[in-house]
């Protein structure tokens, strides 16, 4: 008989664990284990576990929200849709997350590659580190799994069955809409805020334009099933190393619009730009590191728009393939027409979804370490609330922005002021 759902500890680990099979092969006999809680998000138990023979991830769900305790219950099943999820990513581009070994769906426990010497990306820019692997790595992960997840890629019923399959994911999806397009633009009791900004937030929330255009990216979110997302790329996702780049934590995947994942990770590199000039010891030092992650983010933006061209162009074949309505047809300007169409609807989905991002990591429940990492309250004052000068922008006057490189511009000049 299986034993009911109980939460890991370190101590209790090598008992509980040390029977499989998978895990003595792989670490060495369960006596010589040592064990480390490490998680630092928002949700679960992670724990780092190395034996004589080598070493592994463990992470386990909580029946409740990390970050608020158990007055915030939250389903175990969480951890069956990461895995799921993180299959499909996987397998779209292969080598982008970590191996995984062994799922308990009871347990809600997966047991997957330790990745070392990696470290987390948000981590590795309040260091101020480059990565010169990452720009592409990051630009093509997005676009093979946005694009292979999408009709443009699947069959009807292979595509049917995962839209139903994530549409079970209702508890994490209905806390991203929340989080970032509802909670942020109003005075809900999970928000907290820097109290130097206590009239900024005052203004936003009397904001209509920005509680409209809040509500217009709601909208996309909802309703626009266009392919399985990662659900929470932001800059705590992704683990680096000098050459390797890995995408974790895929438990709010849903299905929903392409340029979320794209949006949410731009924002956390933007965002992190402008907490460089509090966090670099020299303005120069600060000048040239925001330098290097816009150049990154521009990456990003251009290598995911050349890898999902060259996709639509050779791998088309889906639901929306629409062959016979134009290449059958000889019709290559009808074609590079209909291309362009998506990349500018999925360019202005990003900005929108950047801009909400970074609402509500300022004024919202979740925030962000490198802002939290400045201890002169004035000094974060000024970086959250370019942030939030950033986000209005992005999301109210995304004409503003017909390219990346004017929003590197807009951030280059706030982070000077
Ligand atoms: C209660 S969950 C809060 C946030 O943490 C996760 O990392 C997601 O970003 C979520 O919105
Ligand atoms: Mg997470």
């Amino acid at each position: 008989t299986r034993s009911p759902y109980e939460p890991l500890t370190p101590t209790t680990m090598p008992a509980r664990l040390g029977g499989l099979p998978e895990m003595t092969r792989r670490l060495g006999p369960s006596a010589e284990w040592r064990v480390r809680e490490v998680g630092d998000g928002n949700l679960n138990l992670v724990f780092i576990v190395e034996g004589p023979a080598g070493s592994l991830v463990v992470k386990q769900a909580l029946p409740y929200a990390r970050v608020v305790g158990e007055s915030w219950p939250m389903s175990l099943d969480r951890a069956y849709f990461e895995h799921e999820a993180s299959m499909r990513l996987g397998a779209r581009d292969p080598g982008r997350m970590p191996h995984m070994h062994l799922f308990d769906r009871e347990q809600a426990v997966q047991i997957m590659e330790h990745l070392t010497p990696h470290i987390i990306l948000r981590r590795g820019l309040i260091d101020g580190t480059r990565y010169p692997m990452l720009g592409g790595h990051l630009g093509r992960y997005l676009a093979r799994t946005l694009f292979r997840g999408s009709d443009w890629s699947m069959e009807t019923a292979r595509r049917k069955a995962d839209v139903a399959l994530f549409a079970g994911n209702v508890e994490l999806c209905g806390i991203t809409e929340d989080l970032f397009f509802t909670d942020p633009f109003h005075d809900c009791v999970r928000n907290r805020h820097n109290p130097l900004l206590d009239r900024d937030v005052i203004e936003l929330r009397g904001d209509r334009a920005l509680k409209l255009a809040a509500l217009r990216m709601k909208t996309r979110f909802c309703t626009s099933a266009q392919t399985l997302l990662h659900g929470d790329l932001h800059t705590g996702s992704i683990m680096v190393s000098a050459e390797d780049s890995r995408v974790i934590d895929a438990e709010f995947a849903t299905y929903g619009p392409i340029g979320f994942d794209i949006g949410s990770l731009l924002a956390n590199l933007w965002m992190a730009c402008l907490a460089q000039g509090a966090l670099r010891p020299s303005d120069d030092e600060a000048t040239s590191y925001r330098g290097w992650i816009l150049a990154l983010a521009e990456t990003v933006w251009k290598v995911f728009v050349a890898e999902f061209t060259h996709l639509w162009l050779t791998e088309r074949s889906g639901i929306l393939g629409g062959r016979e309505l134009l290449e059958h047809q000889d019709d290559a300007e009808g074609a590079a027409l209909a291309l362009n169409a998506l990349l500018d609807e999925i360019w202005r989905d990003t900005i929108g979804f950047a801009g909400i991002e970074m609402h509500r990591r300022v004024v919202g429940l979740a925030h962000i370490a490198e802002f939290e990492a400045i201890a002169d309250e004035e000094l974060r004052a000024g970086c959250e609330r370019r942030a939030l000068r950033l986000g209005r922008a992005l999301a109210v006057e995304p004409e503003r922005f017909s390219d990346i490189a004017d929003v590197s511009a807009l951030v280059a000049e706030l982070a000077g002021r």
